[in-house]
């Protein structure tokens, strides 16, 4: 008798026990997959705390692994951040819900340049979230060469001195600028002659990276890297000597938008999180966390005086006349996948 009495209490308490924990799953839960490093941690806790929901957070390190995911289904993502030629990919192939912009009001803080672009004409299916350059960052002490051709990676002296960026497009989009072509060929004979440019450059390199190149740029590990523009202003920040350049043959010009996958469980929680994040306060917080480039207008009227004027974040338009959006390379994406097969597993 007194044993069940026992047994009778244990089970009150274990009930009791996974009720409470039940009420704390019940909150909404909003799935983020973003890029690495690329918001104030800060800021998933104040979305949090104010909306009572919990945020799932998840990361990737490129465009093309972050499709793999939602294409291949299976993931329950609510708010993704593809670059301009994968969101057009990603509308092409109905992987994309529609914005409610009545939902986005804070859209009236986007700038005009970065709204309607050629990939989503409309904002139908993105908001923009970050933007900015490809380009070079070096060391002036360990680069006594004038920094502004991407030859410059291929300059014997700096052999096992050279970081790229683990990513596709941008590689091969460097291969074919140096060459002098559009980093949106679909001219075998140009991309044939780009992989050989990258298998020339292999021996040179000393890894193929992604955000792990701060770290080595800074720790003065490495002398020159392939970086976006966000990355740079970052580790200048940490380490004066270090300075970046967009070669004079041209470069790449990139945004990254947040997006809603059609499967998503929670599409108008989605909404709130995109809004939010185009408040002028918190896209700024981001903006001078990360070093990006926002494209909301208050939000630049925000931050300090010395990120507003770097011309590394926000470059002249002068400085950016000679750069291409990548576009989505449709049915030859699959010779750009086999070349960066090819150049990755070179020996
Ligand atoms: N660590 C965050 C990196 C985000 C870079 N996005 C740029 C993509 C350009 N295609």
């Amino acid at each position: 008798m007194k044993k069940t009495r026992i047994l009778l209490l244990i089970v009150l308490v274990l009930s009791v026990g996974i009720a409470l924990v039940g009420c704390g799953d019940d909150k909404p839960t909003l799935n983020v997959y973003n890029w690495g490093d690329y918001i104030d941690p800060e800021v998933i806790n104040d979305f949090e705390k104010e909306f009572g929901v919990k945020v799932n957070y998840d990361t990737f390190a490129t465009n093309e692994d972050m499709y793999v995911s939602i294409a291949k289904g299976g993931t329950n993502y609510d708010v993704t951040f593809p670059s301009d030629y994968m969101i057009e990919r990603m509308i092409a192939e109905d992987l994309l819900a529609k914005i409610d912009k009545d939902k986005i009001p804070n859209l009236q803080y986007i700038g005009e340049r970065y709204l309607n672009l050629d990939f989503d004409p409309n904002n139908e299916y993105s908001v923009p979230y970050m933007w900015g350059t490809v380009g070079i960052i070096y060391n002036k002490k360990m680069v006594d060469d004038v920094v502004d051709s991407w030859d410059i990676l291929w300059n014997e002296k700096y052999q096992g001195q050279i970081l790229m960026l683990d990513s596709q497009r941008e590689s091969i989009g460097v291969a074919l600028k140096k060459l002098g072509y559009s980093m949106n060929t679909r001219n075998m004979d140009e991309l044939e002659a780009a992989k050989e440019e990258l298998i020339k450059q292999k021996p040179l390199v000393y890894a193929y990276v992604g955000d792990e190149v701060k770290e080595l740029m800074v720790g003065e590990e490495a002398a020159l890297a392939v970086v976006w523009s966000g990355d740079a202003v970052a580790m200048i920040r940490e380490n004066e000597n270090l300075a970046y350049a967009i070669p004079k043959e041209g470069s790449n010009i990139w945004f990254d938008n947040m997006v809603i996958p059609k499967n998503a469980p929670n599409k108008e929680l989605a909404e709130e999180f995109i809004n939010f994040m185009n408040r002028p306060e918190i896209a700024a917080r981001n903006a001078e966390y990360i070093g990006y480039s926002t494209p909301n207008t208050q939000a630049l009227e925000l931050l300090p005086e010395e990120l507003k004027n770097s011309d590394v974040a926000y470059p002249s338009d002068k400085a950016i006349e000679n750069t291409e959006i990548f576009l989505d390379v449709k049915d030859v994406l699959t010779i750009y996948d086999n070349i960066w097969l090819e150049v990755k597993s070179h020996r």
